[in-house]
């Protein structure tokens, strides 16, 4: 592979049919993008499921949560003029945005770090109440002390924002709400804290004026986010054009903290960089990938629910050594290493 990922042989890690679905009726569609955590000796991966029915020919199907909490499924004519359905993951109905999927999210543990599975004990977490209608996705995981900060995408046709809840023993969780409102997204806080503040990147978008750049902020507790800056921005022309977006919890590092992103080009092709942030000033950006780290190349990459797609927001680091897990082809998880080192050289 002519990118600096060591792909886990294994790969895929996690199928679809390796997960029962939520609710009878329901089947799972993907298996993408985990939160990734060491609890109790084990990996543990927090899985983001995306469910819906069997598709049937000639319409499409779009699941949300009504009032009363309960899966509901909206079927619609694929020729309904109406109907918008050019991508695979979204759909727009009489003006009005849907998913085609609603994802909650899942816990599964590991001795190996290769070979996952579910414990009853620590059951499934979903969404909650109308901010959260369409599902919750992609949750970064960052340990502070004994206390477990779990940030999610959470979707509802109010839009898109960040929640947050907290754990201590993945038993018991602190629903603190959406800490950062729509449209916001990919919101990784840092696992230490810098001058006594708990740091965050995060992912607003703007339509028109701007566009979808990674942004730092700031927060004496976790809930209350300010003192906003622009870190890194799309860059015309090149593999990340489109969206950029944080990985995963920043990476220390004796150059800086390093983080990994995911970018996407107007394609909507996925692949990962990295940049680097001056360990006193994160806002300082040092230093930034031009070529990606990874780039989809495996078939498992290249084709699945939306493919070309490599995407990760959780790792675990062991020395030199980090082992990302990442969502491949918005259907498959996936495993892979790189040397923190290798990634460095990179980054001058
Ligand atoms: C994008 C994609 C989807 C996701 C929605 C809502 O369209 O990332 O996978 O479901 O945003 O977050």
């Amino acid at each position: 592979m002519n990118d600096l990922a060591k792909r886990f042989p294994q790969n895929p890690l996690l199928l679809p049919k390796d997960i029962a679905p939520s609710t009878a009726g329901l089947q799972v569609i993907s298996l993408l993008n985990p939160g990734v955590f060491t609890f109790h000796d084990k990996t543990w991966l927090l899985v983001r499921v995306a469910e819906s029915i069997s598709q049937k020919e000639g319409v499409i199907y779009f699941p949300l949560l009504n009032a009363t909490g309960n899966t509901e499924i909206i079927e619609v004519p694929l020729n309904d003029p109406d109907l918008i359905a050019t991508d695979a993951r979204v759909i727009n109905y009489k003006g009005l945005d849907y998913l085609t999927t609603i994802s909650h999210l899942r816990l599964l543990s590991s001795d190996d770090g290769i070979h996952f599975s579910e414990d009853t004990e620590y059951p499934g977490l979903f969404g909650q109440g109308y901010l959260e209608r369409f599902g919750i996705e992609d949750c970064r995981v960052a340990q502070i002390g004994d206390t477990y900060y779990l940030t999610f995408t959470a979707v509802s046709d109010n839009g898109v924002g960040v929640g947050l809840w907290t754990t201590r023993d993945w038993r018991h969780f602190e629903n603190k709400g959406i800490i950062l409102s729509p449209h916001n997204k990919d919101c990784a806080i840092f696992e230490e804290k810098i001058r006594n503040m708990l740091y965050c990147l995060h992912r607003p978008s703007s339509k028109e004026i701007g566009g979808n750049y990674i942004w730092l902020a700031e927060s004496g507790d976790g809930t209350q986010w300010g003192n906003h800056q622009c870190l890194i921005k799309t860059r015309p022309g090149m593999w990340d054009s489109a969206r950029v977006g944080a990985g995963g919890a920043p990476v220390k590092t004796e150059r800086g903290w390093l983080e990994i992103y995911h970018g996407a080009n107007e394609a909507h092709q996925y692949c990962l960089g990295a940049f680097l942030m001056d360990l006193e000033n994160p806002s300082k950006i040092i230093a930034r990938t031009v070529d990606p780290i990874m780039a989809p190349a495996e078939p498992y990459e290249l084709s699945g629910f939306f493919g070309y797609v490599v995407f990760t927001n959780g790792h675990i680091l062991n020395g030199d050594q980090l082992t990302i897990y990442y969502g491949a082809a918005d259907e498959f998880v996936c495993g892979a290493t790189f040397s923190i080192k290798e990634i460095l050289e990179k980054l001058i």
